[in-house]
């Protein structure tokens, strides 16, 4: 039998973490043959919830499930790990300013890098899923300098399925009809869901839609948006979604792509398409033997130059501010 792998949830008490520890340990992050021992960290006050969850992962019976261990320690947590899903962060408080934000997760996501650093296993592949994603991802990145930059890795495949969906839902076709979907940048409100780029049926999707006011009017702020719409229907923002996203995009990433599709992804930038290098943006990304590459040579029209650029700038402002605050 194989070894089981570890891996470690942060947040695990929250509601997307209550949404993928399922799903973990029925063996679909990593494969139906692939056990698993979890590693939930949390929060002293929250660490009696996870606990809660941890018994009904028990009262699941998983046959994958070797052990499940719940700490409020980060060195505790990620030692030996091989998938890190940074989910805990702190949330936008009420007259929060953006520099009290992006300190506060500064406070969070060092000291877990740090702790990625000391103890995580050779093979150890990071995805960010708390807020703001791409930049939580580049402050824990930086404080572990000892693991390969690419290793780290922010969400924005819940971007990217959302965008697959109303696609799909406008054209009257099935999702497995679209492929080469692209998520270009922040995830954030001025992320770049990008449908020429994108096929439907083997069509430039762009071209298959033909409707300029939608694309710009309508797919893409709804695409952008769609978090809040969430939170405005649901009284909660998305949970199950973003655990089924968080799902898609480790296995893809261990798993590979398919051939002659991609998949969008948050990854530390080598200057492709005019993305400032280090920057850790989403891209269209094919995966091969467990290691991703940004696809190339994409010819860029000049409205998504703009979209993209108008992103990419968001995120320099963002890396710039932490590394004023002394975070990076
Ligand atoms: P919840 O507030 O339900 O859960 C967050 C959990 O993190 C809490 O249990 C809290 O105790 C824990 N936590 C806080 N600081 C921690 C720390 N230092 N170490 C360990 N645990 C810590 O939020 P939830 O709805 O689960 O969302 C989690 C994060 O995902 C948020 O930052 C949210 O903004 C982000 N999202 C990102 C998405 C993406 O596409 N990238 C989409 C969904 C979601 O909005």
């Amino acid at each position: 039998t194989r070894t089981p792998v570890n891996v470690t949830v942060t947040g695990a008490a929250g509601q997307i973490g209550y949404a993928l520890l399922f799903r973990i340990a029925s063996g679909q992050l990593l494969g139906a043959d692939v056990p698993v021992r979890l590693r939930l960290l949390e929060i002293p006050q929250a660490v009696k919830a996870a606990e809660g969850t941890a018994m009904e992962l028990d009262d699941c019976a998983f046959p994958l499930l070797s052990g499940i261990d719940i700490t409020d320690d980060a060195k505790t947590a990620f030692d030996g790990v091989s998938v890190a899903l940074l989910v805990g962060a702190r949330p936008r408080s009420k007259g929060m300013e953006r520099g009290d934000l992006l300190e506060a997760n500064g406070g969070i996501f060092k000291p877990q890098g740090e702790a990625i650093n000391a103890g995580a296993a050779d093979d150890v592949r990071v995805l960010v899923v708390g807020n703001p994603a791409n930049t939580n991802a580049l402050i824990a990145q930086r404080h572990a300098p000892d693991v390969p930059a690419e290793r780290f890795t922010a969400m924005t495949r819940l971007d990217h399925n959302r965008a697959l969906s109303q696609l799909a839902k406008k054209l009257g076709v099935p999702v497995t009809g679209i492929r080469k979907m692209t998520i270009w940048g922040n995830h954030s409100a001025t992320q770049y869901p990008d449908l020429f780029r994108a096929e439907v049926n083997g069509r430039v999707a762009a071209e298959a839609v033909n409707d300029q006011r939608w694309l710009e009017d309508d797919f893409i702020p709804t695409v952008a948006k769609r978090g809040a719409a969430i939170i405005e229907a649901r009284g909660a923002s998305s949970a199950a979604s973003a655990a089924n996203a968080a799902i898609d995009h480790v296995y893809d990433w261990v798993n590979g792509t398919a051939e002659g599709d991609w998949v969008s992804m948050a990854v530390p930038s080598d200057g492709s398409y005019g993305v400032p290098e280090g920057l850790i943006s989403s891209f269209p990304v094919t995966v091969e033997d467990g290691k991703y590459s940004i696809v190339q040579g994409l010819e860029i029209d000049e409205f998504s130059r703009a979209r993209i650029d108008a992103s990419v700038a968001e995120l320099v402002e963002e890396r710039d501010a932490v590394q004023a605050l002394g975070l990076i």
